[in-house]
């Protein structure tokens, strides 16, 4: 039988659990992704004898299908590889340069830290893309301002993205400073994933750090994308904070571009999701049609142009890039989480 608690403590949950039989629940083991080198990944899996959690090397091989960190894989008694998992979320962007292919950064990620830092580095279109990704992926998204320290009008950076979404967790955080970077604590329990995105240099890996109690990640903004963005030195790993959070930092990616994600955008943008019910036409891509009730809003100064036109963006960029893709995709999105968080989102902004 296996360990139920340190699965648990790695994030197991009844999604993944459904996906065994009884037969193999007595037989096989169970494995998390915790990094992905470039020959292979590191795993962690329930101890069989001894009472600590052991880990594996993994041997990438042309059979195996995509995995990538995160991800629950089960293994034979003498730990050959069987299967992975279906995802609870998958993250998803453009391979970067010109080839439309996705490329996979994390997988089943309860919370994503989308990370900002308060200088002139803050971008609300760039908060946006990276939400949309979050969305997309099916995992909640929390905003978090980093740098505080340099910032003297941190209120208007707040409300500027509370005007854009008013739902939004938003918190505020000096990433060097531990008791300040405790208000991220609440998403930082035990057995839960978290994902960090956000351009190099906004303090990613600072934050890993300081959750973590020791230096863990490089820091200083190094560049781990070479210039076609492959990733160069650092694999892609999940450090365990002391509250036993799964903390993942993505390597800073230079281009990050949009792959299937007409989901995510759909709920980055839910006020037009909504208002798109009353323009005239049932397909109103809100640019150029008569009678639009986006565009309206966006006269009204209801919803800000800069927004409308980060929407045209995305589109844009999702129906290229998307197209090819969405199909696969569909079928490992969490559709019920994401119809109910879009719902609450509208009837906030109903309320407005
Ligand atoms: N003053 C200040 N500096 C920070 C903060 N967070 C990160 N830094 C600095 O910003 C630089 C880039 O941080 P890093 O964590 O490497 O960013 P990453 O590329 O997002 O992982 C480093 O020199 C950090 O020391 C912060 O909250 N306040
Ligand atoms: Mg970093
Ligand atoms: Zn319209």
């Amino acid at each position: 039988m296996l360990n139920l608690t340190t699965i648990t403590k790695l994030g197991w949950r009844p999604f993944f659990q459904q996906q065994l039989s009884l037969e193999e629940w007595d037989t096989v083991r169970i494995a998390r992704v915790m990094a992905h080198h470039r020959t292979g990944f590191v795993l962690n899996m329930e101890p069989k004898i001894a009472t600590d959690q052991f880990s594996l090397n993994l041997a990438m091989t042309a059979l195996m299908p995509e995995i990538t960190v995160g991800d629950w894989v089960l293994l034979d008694k003498q730990y050959h590889f069987l299967r992975v998992l279906e995802r609870l979320s998958e993250f998803n962007r453009k391979a970067a340069g010109s080839k439309i292919q996705k490329q996979m950064i994390a997988a089943n990620v309860d919370t994503v830290f989308v990370v900002c830092s308060l200088n002139d580095d803050f971008n609300l279109s760039r908060i946006e893309r990276y939400l949309t990704l979050a969305h997309e992926a099916g995992a909640d998204a929390v905003v978090v301002l980093s740098k505080a320290d340099c910032c003297n009008s941190i209120e208007d950076y707040v409300q500027r993205i509370r005007s854009v979404d008013s739902m939004i967790a938003v918190e505020v955080v000096n990433g060097l400073d531990r008791k300040s970077v405790s208000v991220l604590e609440p998403w930082c329990s035990l057995g839960k994933t978290v994902a960090f995105i956000g351009s190099s240099g906004v303090g990613k890996s600072t934050l890993v750090n300081t959750l973590m109690g020791e230096d863990t990640q490089e820091t200083g903004g190094i560049r781990e994308d070479d210039a076609k963005g492959r990733h160069t030195t650092t694999a892609r790993a999940i450090n365990i904070t002391p509250t036993g959070a799964l903390l993942l930092d993505t390597p800073g990616m230079r281009e990050l571009q949009l792959a299937a994600s007409e989901q995510g955008i759909a709920e980055t943008f839910s006020e037009m999701t909504l208002l798109a019910e009353q323009c005239r036409f049932a397909d109103c891509k809100h640019d150029q049609e008569p009678h639009c009730a986006v565009i309206k809003a966006v006269e009204d100064g209801v919803i800000e142009a800069r927004r409308l036109k980060n929407y045209h963006k995305l589109k844009r960029e999702q129906e290229k890039n998307g197209a090819s893709l969405a199909e696969i995709h569909s079928q490992n999105r969490n559709h019920t989480k994401m119809i109910r968080v879009t719902q609450k989102q509208m009837k906030a902004f109903k309320k407005r």
